[in-house]
């Protein structure tokens, strides 16, 4: 379920969530809390649904349909977070939370009055937060200009409740040559970062709804929060490079040509990457792998070609008392590098 706003230009919002979803493999149900009338370069009216109708699309949508998850986005003023809260207060699945502050035009989507009331009410109940840097300053009163204070503000954002932490680096006005995304999970645990080189496109948009709603459907398919993070910024990162300019003003992040594909590739490429892990822990393997090693290959069902097969790049090698795997590319999962290997 994502509970979020409309956007008539369908780039980011409760569109582009319905779009990941659908990408992924998960069935998407949306709750609007608002109305947005948008195009490419600018935000020109926004109509809050009214409280009652906003409560009554939750109530019947859950009484009926169970979510694995739920994703917020836009939620605009007071009274939609208070709805929010009294419902979703104690649901037990994960809940995603994406802080939209502002459209990328630069537009407010959240009330400057109830700012103070989300970071109460909103952010304790998610399992995972996903500010940009901006909104992750916002929220920390950290300022972020390198990678330490990055930390530093994911700890604060932590100690405001959240379970997990995901500061996406994209917004980094320094322009460095990498981007880098880091997930803080626990104050004993190393960040989890993962670097990308920067794109040269213009500014985007919606980029943070479909990340945020990636995570959300792979949490739904049982990944856990480190392989979500890192399958939902390979993800991001394809529907990024694949970005259209539909209008005159920004792109959009553009995921839909090749990813429902997509996510069956991710998931035989999860499970070769487990496999060699658990060949590797297997005493005496070894031994049955021949002089002119060995290939393990997965495929995704019903293969059409070579770059529906993954495996390990150069095959299993035996080192006398153990093997050698190559590594099963973590990295970079999407799609375009899938290994075709035989
Ligand atoms: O990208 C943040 C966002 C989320 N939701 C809606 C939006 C925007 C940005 O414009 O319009 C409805």
């Amino acid at each position: 379920m994502t509970i979020a706003g409309s956007d008539s230009s369908a780039g980011a919002g409760i569109q582009a969530d319905l779009k990941t979803f659908s990408a992924l493999g998960v069935y998407g149900t949306t709750i609007i809390t608002t109305l947005t009338a948008q195009n490419t370069k600018t935000i020109s009216d926004i109509l809050v649904v009214p409280p009652k109708f906003f409560r009554n699309q939750i109530i019947t949508t859950l009484e009926d349909i169970k979510p694995d998850v739920i994703k917020l986005g836009v939620l605009y003023n007071k009274s939609i977070i208070k709805i929010v809260k009294s419902i979703l207060g104690d649901f037990k699945n994960p809940i995603v939370v994406d802080p939209v502050l502002y459209s990328g035009t630069g537009i407010k989507l959240l009330d400057e009055d109830s700012f103070e009331l989300f970071k109460r009410e909103i952010v304790p109940i998610a399992h995972v937060i996903t500010p940009n840097l901006r909104e992750a300053e916002l929220l920390s009163r950290i300022r972020i200009t390198n990678r330490h204070e990055m930390t530093k503000a994911a700890l604060q954002i932590f100690n405001l409740g959240a379970s997990n932490v995901i500061i996406k680096g994209g917004h980094d006005s320094s322009k460095h040559a990498k981007v880098m995304d880091l997930l803080f999970r626990d104050k004993n645990l190393e960040p989890q970062q993962i670097g990308h080189e920067r794109l040269e496109i213009g500014d985007t948009h919606g980029t943070g709804c479909n990340f945020s709603a990636a995570i959300a459907s792979f949490l739904a398919k049982g990944y856990n929060i480190s392989e979500s993070f890192q399958l939902s910024n390979s993800y991001v990162y394809e529907a990024l490079k694949n970005s259209k300019q539909i209008g005159n003003g920004v792109f959009v992040s553009n995921p839909l040509d090749h990813i429902y594909d997509n996510s069956e590739k991710f998931k035989v490429l999860m499970e070769l990457q487990t496999a060699v892990s658990k060949l590797e822990k297997m005493p005496n393997f070894f031994e049955l792998i021949p002089e002119t090693k060995t290939n393990f290959v997965y495929s995704i069902e019903m293969p059409k070609n070579s770059d529906d097969v993954a495996g390990v790049l150069g095959r299993l090698i035996d080192l006398g008392n153990s093997i050698r795997t190559p590594n099963v590319v973590h990295s970079e999962l999407p799609c375009k590098s899938f290994l075709a290997q035989f």
